[in-house]
């Protein structure tokens, strides 16, 4: 090994005993510089000379999990983080329940556990690629120091997983963590895995509301796989979670940001008319809700299957567990246990009831829209606020599905079956289309970048980051 090379593993903040672990040194040796050199092509566009106030985990104690100071994104210290281990933890639901937690990859559960990990880590640089051009359009500096702060932590997500491939997977796992490199979001010939992260992100109100929505459904896989019975797996999830609160509040925020900035304008200018709010520079609340439609939608599928016999064998076997699983006081087996799900038969939706363990992705994905539909609520305070007779809605389950149950079919946002074509002509009243990219792309034309101004269409945040004032210099361009 050579010098520099020790240098430089010893510059990577890590809670793995990196120092000492060669085969982790070798693994990333070949590994790092391939991430440096995607980050380079697909991270952040025109983003690498910019000195950004951004937080950097380098232990994960109160102190030290989130250091902020001026960073140069490339050499943002992309950290290796595990919670501490809680001592004779078992394995908490399944047929496996009360056996010690596995330390080392369990021979039989190998292949599903290598998928899980796959599939989680996938997303994470394809988020960044989504999102690498939207700097050119940013709202303020502030916005700006937000979007880089949630790329550089999706770009740790992805060395969490990678990690785990590394250290617990062998040589396959070493192939997976180069492939995660190689797939592209939205690619023809190689895509990302999951549907929703092969969507562009074209402007900041669908970035606000991928953050919003998307990273949200992140939150609820990533406490599902905090509950897992591979320990390492656990813990590191458990970690990345305390990362992932800052990228909600940055969607939530953002959103509310953008809907109470128009129900300002209306409410000043007498105006409710979209085309005339359009005309004052703000985005007319119409086109917000069908932002949200779309986002609420293709994230729901994210939750796979309705009834899934994955989701069955990744429960029984231990490897993911339900959302908050220890706190809730069943057998933790499921094996008698029912849930209700939702079919299509004929021009009506039934409600069904299937074996609880088949129907885990459609539980979590009740878990989710339970916190979602707060969010909203808290949206629609600022409406309220402004005197506004308007509110934005979460569309029925099963509107724009391409997952599950709903797949196939022609569902309105109230929850009427409908024949196809009718719902493709309603199609445009409920889903964003070109008009409305092109309408909310002429707002973000150019960047706002100087301290303290934010754009039109949006308030300003009421506290800056990390107590500094609302007009601090977040990004320093030189
Ligand atoms: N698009 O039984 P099924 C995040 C596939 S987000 C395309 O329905 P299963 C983040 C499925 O792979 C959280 N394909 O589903 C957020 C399977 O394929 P094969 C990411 C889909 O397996 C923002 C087939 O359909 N983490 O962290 O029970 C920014 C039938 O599968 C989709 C995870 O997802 C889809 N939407 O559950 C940054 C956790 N849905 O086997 C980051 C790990 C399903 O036929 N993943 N399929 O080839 C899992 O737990 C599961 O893989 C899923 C699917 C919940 C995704």
């Amino acid at each position: 090994m050579t010098l520099d090379h020790m240098n430089y593993i010893d510059k990577i903040p890590n809670n793995v005993d990196l120092g000492r672990d060669r085969v982790l040194q070798r693994a990333l040796e070949h590994w790092q510089p391939a991430y440096i050199g995607w980050w380079y092509d697909m991270g952040p566009a025109e983003s690498h000379n910019l000195e950004v106030y951004l937080r950097t985990a380098i232990s994960v104690d109160a102190k030290g999990w989130a250091q902020f100071d001026y960073v140069k994104m490339p050499d943002y210290r992309w950290g290796i983080f595990l919670v501490p281990p809680t001592p004779d933890r078992q394995i908490n639901f399944g047929v496996n329940k009360g056996r010690p937690a596995w330390q080392e990859v369990p021979g039989e559960f190998r292949s599903a556990l290598r998928r899980l990990v796959v599939t989680q880590g996938d997303t994470e640089p394809a988020s960044v690629e989504q999102q690498r051009m939207l700097g050119s359009s940013c709202p303020s500096l502030y916005d700006l120091r937000n979007i880089f702060q949630v790329n550089v932590e999706e770009g740790r997500h992805l060395w969490a997983m990678v990690y785990l491939l590394h250290r617990y997977f062998g040589r396959d796992g070493r192939e997976e963590a180069e492939s995660l490199l190689e797939r592209r979001s939205g690619d023809a010939d190689h895509p990302r895995i999951l549907g929703a992260f092969n969507e562009p992100t074209p402007d900041w109100l669908a970035f606000y509301m991928f953050t919003f929505f998307t990273d949200r459904d992140g939150k609820y896989q990533l406490c599902s796989l905090a509950e897992s019975g591979f320990d390492p797996l656990a813990r590191t999830c458990r970690f990345m979670l305390t990362e992932e609160a800052h990228h909600m509040f940055v969607g939530e925020t953002g959103v509310g940001r953008i809907v109470q900035r128009t129900a300002e304008v209306m409410a000043e200018e007498k105006v409710d008319d979209p085309d005339h709010v359009r005309a004052l520079g703000v985005i007319d609340l119409q086109t917000i809700q069908r932002y949200l439609n779309f986002h609420y939608s293709v994230t729901l599928d994210l939750f796979g299957s309705d009834v899934s016999s994955n989701a069955a064998t990744y429960y029984t076997s231990g490897l993911k567990g339900r959302y908050e699983e220890t706190r809730l006081d069943d057998d933790h087996i499921l094996s008698d246990a029912t849930y209700d799900v939702m079919e299509v038969h004929g021009d009506r939706i039934v409600t069904m009831s299937v074996p609880a363990l088949t129907a885990l992705n459609e539980r979590l994905r009740d878990d989710y829209i339970l916190e979602v539909q707060s969010g909203v609520d808290r949206w629609n305070g600022a409406i309220a606020k402004s005197g506004i007779p308007f509110r934005l809605t979460l569309p029925h389950k099963g509107f724009h599905r391409a997952i599950g149950n709903f797949a196939g079919h022609s569902i309105s946002p109230d929850g009427r079956v409908m024949p196809e074509a009718a719902w493709k002509n309603a199609r445009s009243k409920w889903l964003p289309g070109s008009d409305d990219y092109a309408f909310v792309q002429s707002l973000m034309a150019g960047r706002v970048v100087d301290r303290g101004k934010f754009a039109n269409w949006i308030a300003p945040p009421r506290r800056g980051i990390n107590s500094q004032p609302v007009d601090f210099e977040y990004v320093r361009f030189n």
